[in-house]
C-alpha cells in the first residue's frame, strides 16, 4: 500500500446491514404496508422477522458474531405516524438498539430513510411536495436530536436513484407513478432532502453534542460493460449509463448543483455534503446502445440476451455475481477523494457455500482496492438475516442467518464464518501494511 491507511475507527468496520421495514413487522403506517394490503403484491410484510420484538436476541447474535459495526434503519412512519406527531415509544426502542450495541461495542450506522414513507407524508404529495425536503428536515432533527448521543454515522437517503426509478419512474413500488416529468421533480426533492438533512445534522453535533460525525447517502452501483466492446456507440452509452445511475446524485450533493444537460441546472444552499460515500454494491450489467433521444441514451441491459458465455455465476434473481465489479466501483470512486464506507454487498442465494464463496470473494475485491490505496472504512454484508425483499417476498434468502418464518427461529449459516474470516484478514493485513 502507498499511503498509511487512514479511518477515524480504531478498526477496519464490518458487520452487516438490514432495514425497518424488511425485519421489524407490523409498519401500518407506511406506504409499503398500505401497498402490501391493497393486494398488488403477493405476498405481505406482516411481522417480517419480528424484530421489533426479537431485536435484543439478534443484536446478541451479532455480537456472537464477532463483527464490529451493524447498519439499521429507524422507521419514519413509527417516530412519526402522522404529522408532527412523534412516537415516543418509538423513539425509546430505537434508542435501546443503540444502547444494545453499545454495550457490545458495535458501531451503529443509521439509516434515516430506507424506501417507506408515512402514509400522512404520501397523502399530502410524498416527494412530489415542495416542502418535502422540510418535512423530512423536521423528520431528521427529531431523531438526531433524541439518538444522536449515540451515533456517530448516519446514512440520510439509501439508493435515492434506485427509489426514484421503481417508484416514480417505473411505477413497480408505491406510489406507482410512472412519470419522467415527475421523476425529474422527485430527483431534485431528494438532493434537497439530503442537503438539508445534512446540514441539520451537523448543527445538532455542533451546537449541542460536540462530537465528530460523519454523514453520507448510501449510493447504488453498477459495474457498466458495453455490450461490443468494439462499439464507440456502446461505449458512450456506458459513460452516459454511468454518470446517471452511478454519479448523477453524488456529484450534485458534492458540487452545490443541480445539473442535468438540456434540462436543468440549479445551485443548492451548500457544496460538499458527503463526509463519506455509503455505497451498495450487487451486480454488473452490459449495456447496448438504444437510441438519443430521451431515456434511450442509457441504452438496453442485455445481460440476458448477449452475454450468457460471460456469466459465470447468478444469484437466484438473476443477478450476475461480479466480485471484480465491486473493485472497478471502488476505483471509480477515487475521483471524489473520499473515504468510502461499503454499506451493502450480498447475494441470495439457498446455497450456502455460494455465499460463502461470494463473501470470500468479495472482501478480497476490497482488499485489493484498499491495497491500491482507496480508502475503504468498512464492508457491510446485506444481510443479517433473511427478510423481506420488497416486490420479491420473502423467497429471496440474503441472510447469514436462517430465519424460519413459522417460528421466527434463527439459525446461522456457515457462510458467517466467512464473513468474519475474510474481514478479520482484512483487518490483520491492514494493521501490517499501515505499520
Ligand atoms: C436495496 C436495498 C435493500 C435490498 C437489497 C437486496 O439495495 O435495494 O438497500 O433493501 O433488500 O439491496 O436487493
Amino acid at each position: 500500500m502507498t499511503e498509511k491507511y487512514e479511518s477515524p475507527f480504531s478498526s477496519f468496520l464490518w458487520g452487516t446491514a438490514t432495514s425497518a421495514h424488511q425485519i421489524e413487522g407490523n409498519n401500518r403506517f407506511n406506504d409499503w404496508w398500505e401497498w402490501e394490503q391493497s393486494g398488488r403484491l403477493k405476498h405481505a410484510s406482516g411481522v417480517a422477522c419480528d424484530h421489533y420484538r426479537l431485536f435484543r436476541q439478534d443484536i446478541e447474535l451479532i455480537s456472537k458474531l464477532g463483527h464490529n459495526a451493524y447498519r439499521f434503519s429507524v422507521e419514519w412512519s413509527r417516530i412519526e405516524p402522522e404529522e408532527n406527531i412523534w412516537n415516543e415509544v418509538a423513539l425509546a426502542y430505537y434508542g435501546d438498539i443503540l444502547r444494545e450495541l453499545k454495550s457490545r461495542h458495535i458501531e451503529p450506522i443509521v439509516t434515516l430513510h430506507h424506501f417507506t414513507n408515512p402514509v400522512w407524508f404520501m397523502r399530502k404529495g410524498g416527494w412530489l411536495l415542495p416542502d418535502a425536503p422540510a418535512l423530512f428536515a423536521r423528520f431528521v432533527k427529531k431523531v438526531v436530536s433524541v439518538l444522536g448521543k449515540d451515533v456517530r454515522l448516519w446514512i440520510t437517503i439509501n439508493e435515492p436513484m434506485i427509489y426514484l426509478y421503481f417508484s416514480y419512474l417505473l411505477g413497480d413500488w408505491p406510489p406507482g407513478n410512472h412519470s419522467f416529468k415527475d421523476s425529474i421533480i422527485v430527483f431534485k426533492n431528494l438532493v434537497r432532502a439530503h442537503v438539508h438533512a445534512y446540514q441539520v445534522i451537523h448543527q445538532i453535533y455542533e451546537s449541542a453534542l460536540q462530537t465528530q460525525v460523519w454523514v453520507s447517502i448510501a449510493q447504488h452501483m453498477t459495474h457498466m460493460m458495453p455490450c461490443r466492446p468494439n462499439s464507440i456507440r456502446d461505449r458512450l452509452v456506458v459513460t452516459l449509463r454511468r454518470w446517471f445511475v452511478n454519479f448523477l446524485f453524488l456529484e450534485a450533493v458534492q458540487n452545490g448543483m443541480l445539473f442535468f444537460p438540456g434540462l436543468f441546472c440549479e445551485a443548492l444552499p451548500r457544496k460538499k455534503s458527503l463526509d463519506f460515500i455509503g455505497i451498495n454494491y450487487y451486480s454488473r450489467q452490459f449495456v447496448r446502445s438504444k437510441g438519443w433521444i430521451g431515456a434511450d441514451m442509457l441504452g438496453d441491459m442485455c445481460s440476458q440476451d448477449h452475454h450468457g458465455k460471460d456469466i459465470c455465476e447468478c444469484n437466484s434473481l438473476g443477478w450476475e455475481i461480479y466480485p471484480e465489479g465491486l473493485y472497478q466501483v471502488l476505483k471509480s470512486l477515487r475521483k471524489l477523494k473520499l473515504p468510502v464506507l461499503i454499506a451493502e454487498n450480498g447475494i441470495c442465494t439457498t446455497d450456502d457455500e455460494q455465499r460463502t464463496r461470494f463473501i470470500r470473494d468479495h472482501v478480497a475485491a476490497v482488499h485489493r482496492a484498499i491495497r491500491e490505496s482507496v480508502q475503504v472504512w468498512g464492508y457491510l454484508y446485506w444481510s443479517l438475516v433473511d427478510n423481506f425483499e420488497w416486490d420479491k417476498g420473502f423467497a429471496p434468502r440474503f441472510g447469514i442467518v436462517e430465519v424460519d418464518y413459522q417460528t421466527q427461529t434463527r439459525k446461522v449459516k456457515s457462510s458467517a464464518q466467512e464473513l468474519e474470516r475474510s474481514c478479520r484478514k482484512l483487518c490483520h493485513g491492514n494493521e501490517n501494511h499501515a505499520g
